[in-house]
């Protein structure tokens, strides 16, 4: 059931987005338990309305539909998966305003952004609509003259994908639109902070005729998502799974996968280094900062989440940053204006304070911000600078997830890499500079997966998004995203 006040933001022909019941084989259901979770609003703590607690049973039911589905899906020529997944992307398009204000309801991040997130989801879509058509094999020269040497690329079946509440849709078509175009089905499980987005974007599947079982959207609770993570993993009928969350899951899901040596792609946290070198541009270097930080609240895991200013630009950069950042506007993404919307939920909240709270009991010094901005709401923080960081602060080492800017100088540029390679992750990495032998010599020696040359905002369809070290395994997007969801066939044609 849904509340009133949320129903109304949304256009009169738009009501049929809005579902209270998961997606499976097709159909719309509740969980064969008959239990429901409340989605609240993390603006204002409104309960939004109510979703199906799946659990396994429930789960079976959409890997086994799945499963079938795979059996015809994967006849299905380039061509015929191309027009679904077209199809797909105009109707998301279509509905484009009324998707971004359920991201907002959901996600709380402001309207503006979530309207950029819609772009962004729906290009995945759009991207792989034409990438469907490209995958292809190779006939590689034989030694042999009597002997043919093929290479296909043929789908690996059900795939499992696991999404985050950062990018409700976003790491949802990301995933689904590589492996529909792959010739995989796929059993999805959203976030419990932000199931509606998913179920919204199966009603419009729904609409495409994408065929039953291809796509499937399993609800739950926080309670239930280790047991049904556990059974995608383990299950013998689905092939691989595709996570995006924390390094924590991530890990045990490589665990989970291992006994099956299951395909894994794990996108996982990141620790992102911004560096800014005395040659650099700094107001080219503040803007960048600002786009690359403050988006989604600072959740978002290629966020800037280490400041590293070399010694001759300190001053200014800081100063221009300060500047920018106390002209944020908090509050609910639903208002015109507003920057910076809540956290998502009390244990993001939680880590977010925790985090301040220890480095300033190490002697960070705060110059703007440092505490809960309650005025707006329960889980509004207001954006943060933190400098004189130490190694032994949490926050030199841990992904902060929030509008939390904590700053380091340097003076040479193998300190400034030395201390932007100090951790465990390696996700994205910015840097700005005007040297050009500097460019390339530090683009090169970051370790990260992606690399910022002088931009703040780096993600796009046609681009491999992915990390190194403990940020995760495989690429997303591009021709590379189909990697994950097919393999390689060596067919041998002899007695020619
Ligand atoms: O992530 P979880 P959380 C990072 C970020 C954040 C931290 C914790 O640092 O502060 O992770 O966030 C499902 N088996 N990122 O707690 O728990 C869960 O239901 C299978 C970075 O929200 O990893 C949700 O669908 N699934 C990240 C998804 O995993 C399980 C985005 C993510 O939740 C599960 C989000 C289990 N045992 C957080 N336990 C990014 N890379 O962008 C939970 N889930």
């Amino acid at each position: 059931m849904f509340k009133i006040p949320w129903i109304r933001t949304l256009q009169t022909r738009s009501m049929h987005l809005l579902k209270d019941k998961a997606y499976i084989n097709g159909q719309w259901l509740g969980a064969q338990s008959g239990k429901v979770f409340q989605v609240t609003n993390p603006a204002t703590g409104e309960v939004i309305g109510t979703a199906p607690d799946m659990d396994t049973s429930d789960t079976q039911r959409a890997i086994e539909g799945a499963h079938a589905a795979f059996q015809t899906w994967q006849d299905t020529t380039a061509k015929d998966r191309s027009h679904y997944l077209r199809k797909w992307y105009d109707l998301m398009a279509q509905n484009h305003e009324d998707l971004a204000k359920i991201i907002t309801l959901e996600a709380g991040k402001p309207l503006v952004e979530a309207r950029g997130e819609v772009a962004y989801g729906n290009s995945f879509i759009e991207f792989f609509s034409e990438e469907a058509r490209r995958i292809h094999g190779e006939i590689i020269p034989s030694p042999i003259p009597t002997k043919k040497i093929l290479v296909e690329r043929q789908p690996i079946g059900v795939a499992g994908l696991i999404a985050p509440w950062n990018f409700p849709h976003a790491m949802i078509t990301r995933k689904a639109g590589a492996a529909l175009a792959s010739g995989c089905t796929c059993v999805i499980k959203p976030a419990e902070d932000t199931p509606f987005t998913a179920l919204a974007l199966m009603e419009l599947a729904h609409q495409a005729g994408i065929p039953s079982g291809v796509v499937n959207v399993v609800t739950s609770s926080r309670e239930n998502a280790p047991a049904i993570g556990n059974l995608l993993c383990e299950s013998p009928l689905v092939a691989g799974i595709s996570f995006t969350g924390s390094t924590q899951v991530g890990k045990l899901l490589y665990r989970q996968c291992s006994s099956g040596v299951k395909r894994l792609g794990l996108e996982l946290g990141g620790n992102a280094p911004f560096i800014v070198f005395n040659s650099a541009n700094v107001g080219h270097a503040v803007k960048g900062a600002m786009a690359s930080k403050f988006r989604n609240c600072g959740q978002t895991c290629v966020s800037s989440n280490r400041f590293l200013v070399q010694g001759k630009v300190y001053d200014s950069f800081v100063g221009s940053l300060v500047k920018e950042i106390k002209s944020l506007k908090i509050g609910n993404g639903q208002e015109c204006g507003v920057n910076v919307g809540p956290l998502i939920n009390q244990a993001q909240f939680g880590k977010v304070s925790d985090l301040v709270e220890d480095a300033v009991s190490k002697g960070a010094k705060v110059l703007t911000g440092g505490k809960a901005a309650r005025q707006f709401g329960e889980l509004f923080y207001e954006p943060t600078v933190l400098t004189d960081i130490k190694e032994n602060m949490r926050v030199y080492t841990e992904e902060v997830f929030g509008p939390i800017v904590t700053i380091f100088r340097f003076e040479t540029e193998e300190e400034g890499l030395q201390i932007a390679n100090s951790t465990e992750r390696g996700l994205a990495g910015y840097f700005y500079s005007e040297d050009v032998s500097q460019i390339f010599r530090v683009a090169r020696k970051l370790e990260v997966g992606m690399c910022g040359v002088n931009e703040g905002i780096i993600s796009t369809a046609e681009a491999p998004f992915g990390g190194i070290k403990e940020s995760g395994l495989g690429r997303e997007g591009s021709h590379h995203g189909i990697d994950d969801f097919t393999y390689i066939k060596y067919i041998c044609v002899g007695n020619l």
